[in-house]
């Protein structure tokens, strides 16, 4: 049984808790002009400030001795180590062995993977500098402009959400689509867009196997010979990214046009393998590399930091504080920054699927929180929809704030008008939300207005704001593929912090399994022209309406 619950610390947090728990932030603001300075970590040009937070010196010491108790700093090593912690799966999670830029030796069975690693990557980069030069051109001899990744989950979010973010690097010549879902009109819509004579289709799944992934390529290949009317063309048009050589060999890619990745890289953890050749195609196998290089920047930090100083550590414990003692269920993610609006759903799946179960280590149900529902949408479009219940609802949403300093894009007065508004507008959130308006301010604001006393006395409970809501801010340059690549690291060792505290294994999915198991007891049900009976009344109700009225 997991004792983490039981543990000195978390009982020392839970009466910490009791004593914290009605302190509002203004008032910590007020009694210690140095909060900042002492609730931030600055890392190169990432600036983490966790000062807008319901913490105290104290609340952060439990934290890290919780983080002590759980032994973190070990679990920490064993991931680094390529240990099989992945237990359920028999495999190792080692997503940090694709970016380890020092290339010095990773040893899983006693044998080095990193030539491997290497041998791909050179892979990567020669057949991505050859769709980007023309060198590999489609079966009738013409430059590819279109490449469709063809793939979903971890084999899709990763390089969607990276090719978006860092649109401005990318090619002008060779448009990046991704087809995920098995609703038809995904690749149906997508294929409008597309001449087969320049289009290139990377099929992206690990296993091979999964219904969506597959009926999509078979889909692509008809239309494809359709209009190329020869099977030699699919060399020319079809890659595939994969661990099952067979079943590639089966769709009719040969071995020449695949590329591999292991067992030991979670589909959530794969953009920084082949599973990112859509992005090197697109932004460059250099600007590929420079995303790695920020990645294993904060593999390094992770590894070497002091737990206090630790920027996925300190984001994690404050997480806990949150869910465990709070019992703050939702976190949102709100990025400023339109190339990272994909990045709420991207992390959505890295955390959710990670973090998102109740069965411990032991194989035992805990009796704590894990894992938050993780929701966001990039600011300032959630302010005119959502914000509202982070300001005002019933609920408290710990938010975190992501903002780069400096923008792509010149425009407006002076070149830097919409950015400067835009990072008005994320400070003013996070200050407001901290903050809040009191009563008596509410009421001072009505009355300068000039309203008469009845009107001010009823706005005044409406026009209140408690305050006292957390946020977390991410400061950073400018979204280059180097920050994005330190952004998605720290979360990724964030998401396995709180793993470890909370003893769940975050590198299973056995919830995603199971829908992959059950969509294929049905469809033969919906296939059959019998009447269906085997399931309860709604399920077979649904079958038999669907199957009447199709
Ligand atoms: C990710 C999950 C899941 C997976 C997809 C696609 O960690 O395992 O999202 O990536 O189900 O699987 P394939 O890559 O095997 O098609």
């Amino acid at each position: 049984m997991s004792t983490i619950n039981k543990s000195s610390s978390w009982k020392a947090l839970n009466n910490h808790f009791e004593k914290i728990k009605l302190t509002h932030m203004r008032d910590l603001f007020d009694n210690d002009g140095d909060r900042f300075n002492k609730y931030h970590i600055q890392y190169e040009d990432f600036l983490v400030d966790f000062s807008k937070n319901r913490i105290t010196d104290e609340t952060l010491d439990l934290l890290v001795s919780l983080a002590k108790e759980a032994k973190l700093e070990d679990w920490r090593d064993r991931l680094f180590s390529g240990e099989k912690i992945n237990f359920t799966e028999n495999r190792s999670a080692l997503h940090i062995a694709l970016r380890n830029r020092s290339n010095k030796p990773i040893l899983l069975d006693g044998k080095d993977i990193m030539p491997n690693v290497n041998k791909v990557l050179a892979q990567m980069k020669s057949f991505s500098n050859d769709v980007r030069s023309g060198k590999a051109q489609g079966y009738t001899g013409k430059k590819i402009k279109s490449v469709v990744n063809i793939g979903i989950g971890g084999s899709d979010l990763g390089p969607a959400m990276v090719c978006d973010a860092l649109k401005s690097y990318g090619t002008k010549d060779i448009i990046p689509h991704f087809v995920s879902n098995i609703d038809g009109a995904d690749i149906a819509q997508t294929l409008e867009l597309c001449d087969p004579e320049t289009t290139l289709f990377i099929i992206a799944s690990k296993t091979f196997t999964t219904q969506e992934t597959m009926t999509n390529a078979y889909s692509a290949r008809s239309w494809l010979l359709k209009y190329l009317k020869n099977q030699e063309s699919i060399k020319n048009h079809f890659v595939a990214i994969s661990t099952n050589e067979a079943a590639v060999e089966k769709f009719g890619i040969s071995k020449d046009n695949m590329f591999e990745f292991w067992d030991w890289v979670g589909g959530r953890y794969s953009l920084w393998s082949a599973i990112g050749l859509s992005i090197a195609i697109f932004i460059g196998m250099e600007k590929f590399e420079q995303l790695l290089d920020g990645a294993h920047d904060i593999d390094n930090h992770f590894k070497d930091a002091p737990l206090h100083e630790n920027i996925p550590v300190m984001l994690a414990l404050i997480g806990v504080w949150y869910i465990n003692f709070f019992k703050l269920n939702t976190h949102a993610v709100l990025p400023y920054d339109q190339g990272l609006s994909l990045f709420p759903s991207y992390l959505q799946q890295a955390d959710m699927e990670s973090n998102g179960k109740f069965i411990d280590r032991n194989g035992e149900k805990i009796q704590y929180h894990s894992g938050p529902i993780l929701w966001g949408e990039s600011g300032t479009n959630g302010q005119h929809a959502f914000y509202q219940l982070i300001h005002q609802g019933t609920e408290v949403i710990p938010s975190d704030f992501i903002m780069p300093i400096h923008s792509h894009y010149s425009i407006g007065n002076n070149g830097n008008e919409h950015h400067k508004i835009l990072i008005a507008n994320f400070i003013a959130q996070t200050q407001s939300l901290m903050m809040g308006k009191t009563d008596k301010e509410a009421r001072a604001e009505l009355k300068n207005q000039g309203l008469d006393e009845n009107i001010i006395k009823t706005l005044t409970p409406h026009k209140t704001f408690e305050g006292n809501r957390p946020s977390t801010s991410i400061l950073f340059d400018k979204l280059t593929p180097k920050s994005l690549g330190r952004l998605i690291a720290i979360y990724e060792h964030k998401i396995f912090t709180q793993g470890v505290i909370w003893n769940i294994n975050s590198f299973d999915q056995w919830g995603v399994e199971y829908g992959k198991q059950i969509a294929k007891l049905v469809l033969p049900k919906l296939i059959d022209p019998n009447e269906t009976s085997g399931f309860d009344s709604s399920t077979n109700n649904l079958i038999n309406y669907t199957k009447k009225n199709i």
